[in-house]
């Protein structure tokens, strides 16, 4: 393995903040990094918290997603009205109190509908889903030779939910997600994350040569993750680069990628060299339906350049 100096450290470092929203428009950089004024308190229509907290309380296993929400936020100190249960009064939580995946679709556009969004919120969401095959099987198309992109919900333009299906062995090459923040959740299996920096330029070319000739770097890894099946996982640009493999030769794995705002490109990159290369991002399902030939053929994220 290469050795990586001390201003690689730092970089590495330095890359790896977390900004604490996304913006549902994904274009200004500035206010990514500022935080955000909460949505204002509107009136849930169906029962004040403390109405639907109140009942919950009444019976044994009902409510603990409302009572978690309410936690999560107090812990924080969010206000905790300004996000309506997740699981509905009017459904038979007693039956087990489930958020199914309807209700994570459910509640994720309601919460894209404000113009900014709280990450963690979002990424709270994602890990109160507790994977139930029967309900994400429909999407789960594979391919013998890649792994396939299945687009689950378009999220009204805000936001892409697909489900992705990685045969033994499969991987991603190293990829950005443009502008983009990408939560990632695993559904079935493991995945494997590794992380790196944006590739260094190298200074014997001095600054006045194309990108494309310049000598660059072999990447450095910062961070390498076994993500086991119900956790998630958060990155954006400014957090750096991944690539994701399913490293078992016997078993599939299955995740649920929510993409704020959705993309159809992104960029690839040669570990070694850190050369860049746009790779375009299709669909090999859409809402269950497998997509045409000629437009699947068009999905090329997968060969490791
Ligand atoms: N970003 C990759 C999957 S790994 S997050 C893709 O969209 O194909
Ligand atoms: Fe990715």
């Amino acid at each position: 393995m290469e050795r990586v100096s001390q201003q690689q450290q730092q970089q590495c470092v330095k890359r790896r903040e977390v900004p604490t929203t996304m913006m549902v428009d994904g274009d200004d950089c500035n206010e990514r990094q500022q935080p955000m004024p909460w949505p204002t308190k509107r009136p849930c229509t169906r029962a004040t918290l403390q109405e639907q907290v109140q009942r919950d309380d009444d019976g044994e296993d009902c409510g603990s997603t409302v009572r978690a929400i309410r936690g999560y936020c107090r812990k924080r100190n969010m206000p905790s009205d300004v996000y309506r249960p997740v699981v509905q009064p009017d459904v038979d939580r007693c039956g087990g109190g489930k958020f199914r995946l309807t209700d994570l679709i459910d509640e994720l556009h309601r919460v894209f509908a404000e113009d900014r969004v709280n990450v963690e919120y979002v990424q709270y969401l994602m890990e109160s889903y507790r994977s139930d095959p029967a309900e994400w099987l429909k999407y789960a198309k594979f391919n013998k030779f890649r792994y396939t992109r299945n687009l689950v919900d378009a999220g009204n333009g805000k936001f892409n939910l697909m489900v992705l299906c990685w045969g033994e062995g499969d991987g991603s090459s190293i990829h950005n997600h443009p502008q983009s923040d990408c939560m990632m959740k695993i559904l079935a299996g493991q995945l494997t994350e590794v992380r790196f920096a944006w590739p260094e330029r190298s200074d014997v070319d001095g600054g006045d040569v194309d990108e494309d000739d310049q000598r660059l770097q072999p990447m450095c890894e910062i961070g390498r993750t076994l993500l086991e099946t119900e956790s998630v996982c958060h990155i954006n640009d400014s957090m750096g680069l991944h690539r994701v493999e399913n490293t078992s030769h016997t078993d599939k794995a299955v995740s649920l990628h929510l993409y704020c705002p959705p993309f159809e490109e992104c960029s690839t990159f040669n570990q070694q060299t850190g050369h860049k290369t746009v790779a375009k991002s299709a669909f090999w399902s859409i809402y269950g339906e497998k997509v045409s030939k000629k437009r699947a053929e068009e999905h090329v994220p997968t060969d490791d350049n």
